[in-house]
């Protein structure tokens, strides 16, 4: 995998559109001369649609499988994203739309010196880092991304917890204006089973406080090396790789540390179907699809499922006591 590091440009920079532009005019210009970047360029070219901008400084973190990647085309094409319609392929066609800035993230709730952050004031102090996990969907298929972000206790302890917050909310954007699936009746759903139930939005997800500081935990902003397409849960989403993929949740709007254990959209939804802690347990499965096995995208065959999507070294101890079968 490639990963360029450009120390002239900063996060700031980046993710400034109209530099990011003129910086494309540039190079484009500048054609042969700028291989190295022009080479980038043009494979985001061949990638199509929402690609986004190189990113620079990401180091290699911890924590990286060292499976195949899935390739960005399915990464970027086959994704849930229920804000932007409900087949695979709704959220890279309709969510380019979005407007990912200005974008303010609140992080408050219990914390003594929280507040309103735009993206880039609240990422800007971090090393940016890769990190490839795997993401299990409960719908039964797997991927492999390089994912590029920071450790969410980063950000937790510069807010500095009072310690009356037991657990973190998250809450991703509401604009039906911008997002097609929030203005969806909910019997446009019945794909969501028997109740035809439809998500209560905002999009709502939730961790335990330890959950979320454990070093597993990222904020994801980018993937392959490059700013996150929209479709993947821009400018900012959460990554939680031992957890069923919904709760990673996208585009997120608020941080809150909360005192009660919150209640996510899905379980709010299927109470039956998804639990709190939605921790990948083959051994457990889901009223509608078995666990025991997946499908990695891009493969035939289905795999094993594992404990903890892989992740039981690292945070087994976390639930130590506690009966994963009735706290699925
Ligand atoms: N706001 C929001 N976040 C979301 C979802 C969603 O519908 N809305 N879908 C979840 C589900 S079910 C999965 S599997 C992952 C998929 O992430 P990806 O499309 O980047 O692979 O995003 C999760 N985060
Ligand atoms: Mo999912």
């Amino acid at each position: 995998m490639l990963l360029r590091q450009s120390p002239d440009l900063r996060w700031s920079d980046v993710t400034d559109e109209r530099l990011y532009l003129r910086r494309r005019e540039f190079l484009q210009a500048a054609g042969a001369t700028v291989a190295g970047a022009a080479g980038m360029l043009a494979l985001a070219d061949a990638a199509g649609a929402q690609t986004g901008t190189p990113l620079p400084g990401v180091v290699k973190g911890p924590f990286s499988t060292d499976e195949p990647l899935t390739p960005w085309d399915d990464v970027t094409t086959y994704n849930n994203f229920w804000e932007f319609g409900s087949d695979k392929g709704d959220p890279a066609k309709h969510a380019g739309q979005l407007k990912t800035r200005p974008w303010t993230v609140a992080v408050d709730g219990h914390v003594a010196r929280g507040g309103e952050f735009s993206v880039d004031d609240l990422v800007k102090p971090y090393q940016l880092e890769e990190r490839i996990y795997r993401l299990r969907c409960v719908e039964g298929w797997s991927m492999v991304i390089p994912w590029v972000g920071f450790p969410l206790a980063s950000l937790l302890k510069r807010v500095e917890p009072t310690g009356k917050g037991k657990f973190v909310e998250f809450t991703t954007l509401h604009d039906p204006g911008q997002m097609p699936g929030q203005r969806r009746r909910a019997f446009d759903h019945g794909i969501l089973g028997g109740s035809g139930g439809v998500l209560d939005w905002p999009y709502v997800e939730g961790l335990r406080l330890d959950e979320a500081m454990h070093p597993l935990t990222i904020l994801a902003v980018g993937l392959y090396g490059r700013v996150l397409p929209n479709q993947n849960g821009a400018p900012i989403r959460l990554v939680v790789p031992w957890k069923y993929g919904f709760k990673s949740i996208k585009s997120i709007v608020r941080i809150r540390l909360v005192d009660k254990q919150p209640r996510g959209s899905w379980e709010k939804s299927q109470p039956s179907e998804y639990g709190f802690y939605s921790n990948v347990n083959p051994e457990v499965d889901h009223p509608r699809w078995s666990q025991g096995r997946e499908r990695r995208i891009g493969e035939f065959f289905k795999r094993r499922t594992l404990m903890f999507n892989g992740y039981a070294d690292q945070v087994a101890s976390l639930y130590t006591g506690l009966d994963l079968r009735r706290n699925y």
